[in-house]
């Protein structure tokens, strides 16, 4: 039987989520949409099987096919980033991250992470997550302006002495100083973990340096400026040895240290569909139009960043050099919590964000998050970003006007008309 036939509750919701991302302008900059290759691999058959371990030693039988599609996932990725060992396998960003610490920590040993609310994730040592609870967290911040403080992080590593040094973001729009982070770690004999889930893409374009050879351990999520399906990889360098064999926690070890860390770690069976559907967006990532998109992202966030600073909005660190900007809206009288559901009202998702040195709440801070990966693999260019930052200003001076908003969700949605996307798609 069809979704629609068996399931017309789910099949709704799922139409009327379709028809939100076809007609609104998604804005958050963790989200993408993946080509209808990548949605076909992802709702594949692949979710059948169970086949824990790796090609080649596994736990069941049958898993020929899947060897097949998890080496394609492996070899694309090595070929993409220029490592010699991937896994493909973590569920998600946060899985990758926990089996990075899971393969290189014991209990209690000390870690330093960018604090969440200056722009780094709850899984670089946020004390209510796994990160911050169960290993000594060490949390770095940033300057005034919100620029990364290796100042700060070098006297913090030297103090405390951490084991292993995170570096990466979720909400940082400059270029990362991948060699500054590994003099901090080199400082104190320190692992280096790359966590480039928000600019794996720009890094596959060149539009920002990669950590390969600098950081011992890179994690990255598959879904964000990537373009693939909801999923992770663990990338270094060097070769897993053979599964029994014990292994001590040194730099040569990483890849057995990894790869035994998602399984039998923290992870059981591997979800082939989302391997298969991470293999076909890794082989659309090594195409060269994905190049000139990630180009297209850089170029677009700038515009933008641009015209708000025209429109006297106040950018964290003064601009942008990726997909991203935050903004802090407190020069203009009005919450991110305020705006991100006056923005939705309008046709525009974002998500209301800290900004560094936060005076409010996580829950009604005084920013918001937005970013153009979404926009740009709608074929929107500078021009729409002109326009869009006029909606969002116009949305954001008449943030309690909900007539307002509401004719700027009609033209954003002309917009949207004239960017198709999954034309034809229907649950
Ligand atoms: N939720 C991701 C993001 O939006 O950046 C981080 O986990």
């Amino acid at each position: 039987m069809k979704l629609n036939e068996i399931d017309q509750e789910v099949a709704e919701a799922l139409n009327h989520e379709l028809s939100r991302e076809q007609t609104g302008l998604e804005m958050i900059p963790s989200e993408n949409f993946v080509s209808e290759a990548v949605l076909e691999a992802l709702g594949s058959i692949g979710t059948n099987k169970y086949s824990e371990g790796y090609p080649g030693a596994r736990y069941y039988g049958g898993c020929e096919w899947v060897d097949v599609i998890e080496n394609l996932a492996r070899d694309r990725a090595k070929a993409l980033f220029g490592v010699t060992h991937a896994n493909v396998q973590p569920a998600s960003g946060c899985a990758a991250n926990i089996a990075t610490m899971f393969a290189l920590l014991e209990p209690g040993d000390t870690l330093m992470g960018m604090n969440l609310f200056y722009g780094g994730h709850m899984t670089h040592g946020l004390p209510v997550n796994f990160s911050g609870r169960y290993y000594k967290s060490i949390q770095y911040t940033s300057t005034k302006d919100g620029t990364m403080d290796f100042g700060q992080m070098m006297s913090l590593a030297l103090e405390h002495k951490p084991k292993l040094v995170i570096v990466g973001a979720t909400a940082y729009p400059r270029i990362i100083d991948w060699q500054k982070a590994r003099e901090v770690a080199d400082a104190v004999g320190a692992f280096l973990m790359a966590d480039v889930a928000h600019v794996a893409g720009l890094i596959v374009s060149g539009d920002h340096p990669s950590p390969v050879g600098i950081a011992d351990v890179i994690t990255t999520t598959t879904h964000k400026t990537l373009r693939g399906p909801r999923g992770a990889m663990i990338l270094c360098n060097g070769n897993p040895s053979t599964p029994l064999k014990k292994v001590e926690v040194t730099r040569e070890n990483i890849p057995t240290l990894i790869d035994r860390a998602i399984i039998p770690g923290i992870q059981g069976g591997p979800h082939n569909h989302q391997t298969a559907a991470i293999a076909v967006a890794l082989k659309e990532a090594a195409q060269p139009d994905f190049k000139e998109y990630g180009h297209q992202i850089v170029k677009n966030a700038k515009t933008l960043a641009a015209v708000l600073t025209r429109q006297g909005f106040e950018l964290v660190t003064g601009g942008t050099d990726n997909h991203l900007m935050v903004v802090n809206l407190t020069n203009k009288n009005v919450s991110g919590k305020q705006v991100e559901h006056a923005l939705g009202l309008a046709g525009i998702t974002v998500n209301k964000n800290t900004v560094p040195f936060e005076p409010r709440t996580p829950f009604d801070p005084s920013g918001i998050r937005l970013g153009t990966p979404a926009l740009t693999t709608r074929g929107m260019k500078e021009a729409e970003m002109e326009t869009i930052g006029g909606w969002i200003d116009e949305a954001i001076v008449n943030w309690s006007d909900e007539a307002k908003l509401a004719s700027i969700k009609t033209a954003v949605k002309e917009m949207t008309s004239r960017f198709p996307l999954y034309v034809g798609l229907k649950y």
